[in-house]
């Protein structure tokens, strides 16, 4: 049975794979696994029918027979899990690319994500400046923290895993900021991420939707 998942119709990304729907089709495509994506709009996705399905009304949902799942980590892990390819088969290898996966979801992405909300929704607060002045010291610290760890490997432990597809996407989000740019190891790890032929199937896809959208009116 194909899994299907939940996509923006129209993202605010502009078709940049920033939308979290993204690190799900990556790995899909990492693990060779055909998918159907339904299309929602914000307003479908506060309706009873997806609401079932994620009871935050968000994107991406995950269904295929009788499991439906929320939470962009959940989705990956489950993935990860079911196919070869995204997971060590070693226990405690396989464990730490896990530790990975939470790390890039509960330490990076919330300081990134604050940053990111703080300069869309605050900006004409008085003490905006202020505010995000500290969130851009909390993203540096935690930039500078995973520099330093990942030094001059390729990925974080050992091979290519789920914790480095969910890192990059996550650092993906700094896009445009420059402050990835100011650790040359991180940037060169994110250009590996994308360089890969899964991850550019990926991005075309979400591409082509965003595309499709627009060409529409
Ligand atoms: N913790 C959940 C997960 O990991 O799945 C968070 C899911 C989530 O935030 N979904 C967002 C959503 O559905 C889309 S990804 N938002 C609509 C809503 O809450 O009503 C977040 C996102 C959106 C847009 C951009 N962008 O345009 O750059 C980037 C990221």
């Amino acid at each position: 049975m194909i899994p299907t998942i939940t996509s923006f119709e129209k993202s605010p990304d502009r078709g940049q794979g920033l939308a979290r729907d993204m690190r799900v089709r990556w790995a899909f495509e990492e693990v060779g696994q055909q998918y159907d994506v339904r299309l929602v709009s914000f307003q479908q996705m506060k309706e009873p029918a997806h609401l079932d399905l994620h009871p935050f009304g968000q994107i991406p949902t995950y269904e295929e027979g009788d499991l439906t799942l929320f939470e962009s980590g959940a989705i990956v892990l489950h993935i990860a899990q079911r196919h070869a390819g995204l997971l060590p088969k070693d226990a405690n290898a396989r464990a730490r690319a896990i530790s990975w996966m939470f790390a890039a979801l509960n330490t990076v992405e919330p300081p990134i994500v604050e940053r990111e909300m703080g300069m869309y929704f605050d900006r004409d607060k008085r003490w905006h400046q202020e505010r995000l002045a500290m969130l851009n010291d909390r993203v540096r610290a935690r930039l500078s923290e995973l520099s330093r760890r990942l030094g001059d490997n390729d990925w974080l432990d050992g091979e290519f895993s789920a914790g480095d597809l969910l890192m990059v996407t996550v650092l993906r989000r700094l896009d445009g900021s420059g402050e990835v740019e100011k650790y040359p190891n991180l940037a060169a790890y994110v250009a590996r991420g994308e360089a890969r032929p899964a991850y550019q199937r990926a991005f075309a896809d979400q591409l082509a939707v965003f595309t499709a959208a627009t060409s529409k009116g």
